[in-house]
């Protein structure tokens, strides 16, 4: 008999349809048909969720069966991780597979804020380069980058601003006796020393608003944030008070307090870039974390070594 899988976040199509093949599966049955949920709730032996999917203890409470969590993506922030131990749920998520994409999108939006891309897009667009040239931006290469958590996905972003020839500082729990990059002990050092601030630490009660007020305004009205993080790990008021206030320069954001859900000030303001949490959405990386999501349902029931569970 295929056991019975339910998804507690919107998967990709062509996901949700090898789930559907191989197991008996149910896409959010639990918000969408409730009876339904309660009849199946004690069958249903995996959860499949995504980076920003939401797993309580409530929820495990009504799911006596449940072996698996297995995580479209790399943050597993949303996962009661406490009450998943306690009743002996594995957790797998799908790291390294997503690193350079989203380490390509930071530098991008980091690109797209400091040479005003949009703005000058727009520019072009309303037929004012006739009228006159745009007006100059701010210089990347060259310049100071600081890393917010130096983890898998903070290396290759730090990789890829060297080829810019930017000097490349980062703060995070420890310094690393493995890299030569400039360490911080704090964000709020790190922000007084650099002119660009990426985000990079995982989410959670750890970090949560970890940016804040007293380190956008060391970062400066010079700086620039950027963040392909989770949202949480800025405190969205502050940030929106420092770019209000000009007391830093701009932002680049991909990820938000409360998505999908944008404060629309910060839409009227042009000297932020807004993307729609998609540092991993490539066709080649969503299939990629797709196959290792698979490769752990599978290793889990046929009971052999599972590729990448999470570490306590
Ligand atoms: C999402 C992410 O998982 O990997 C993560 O932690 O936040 C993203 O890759 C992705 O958007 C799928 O929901």
């Amino acid at each position: 008999m295929k056991p019975t899988l339910l998804s507690v976040a919107r998967l990709p199509a062509f996901l949700s349809r090898r789930l559907d093949d191989e197991y008996n599966f149910h896409d959010r049955i639990h918000e969408s048909d409730r009876a339904a949920f309660d009849g199946l709730a004690p069958r249903i032996r995996a959860l499949v969720a995504s980076g920003e999917a939401r797993v309580g203890r409530d929820l495990l409470d009504r799911l006596p069966s449940v072996e698996l969590i297995a995580v479209f993506g790399v943050g597993y922030d949303g996962i009661d991780v406490a009450a998943a131990r306690e009743r002996g749920i594995t957790i797998t998520n799908t790291p390294d597979v997503l690193t350079d994409d989203v380490a390509d999108l930071a530098i991008g939006l980091l690109l797209a804020v400091a040479r005003e891309i949009l703005p000058a897009d727009s520019h072009v667009r309303a037929g004012q380069w006739l009228e006159g040239p745009f007006r100059l931006t701010r210089r990347v290469s060259g310049a100071r980058l600081g890393i917010l958590g130096l983890g898998r996905i903070g290396m290759a972003i730090a990789r890829r601003a060297q080829g810019f020839g930017m000097r490349v500082a980062y703060t995070g729990r420890h310094r690393r006796p493995d890299v030569a990059f400039d360490y911080h002990p704090t964000p709020r050092d790190l922000a007084a020393a650099v002119d660009f601030l990426v985000v990079a630490a995982p989410g959670g009660g750890a970090t949560r608003g970890l940016v804040d007020a007293t380190v956008l305004d060391a970062l400066g009205p010079e700086g620039y944030l950027i963040n392909i993080a989770r949202g949480p790990v800025v405190d969205e008021a502050a940030l929106l008070a420092a770019l209000r206030g000009a007391r830093i320069r701009g932002a680049a954001l991909d990820v938000f307090a409360s998505e999908p859900h944008v404060p629309a000030e910060l839409i009227a303001m042009e000297n932020v870039v807004l993307t729609p949490h998609m540092a991993s959405g490539t066709v080649e990386t969503r299939t990629a974390m797709g196959e290792l999501t698979l490769a752990n349902l599978r290793a889990h029931f046929e009971g052999r070594p599972l590729p990448t569970p999470v570490s306590a």
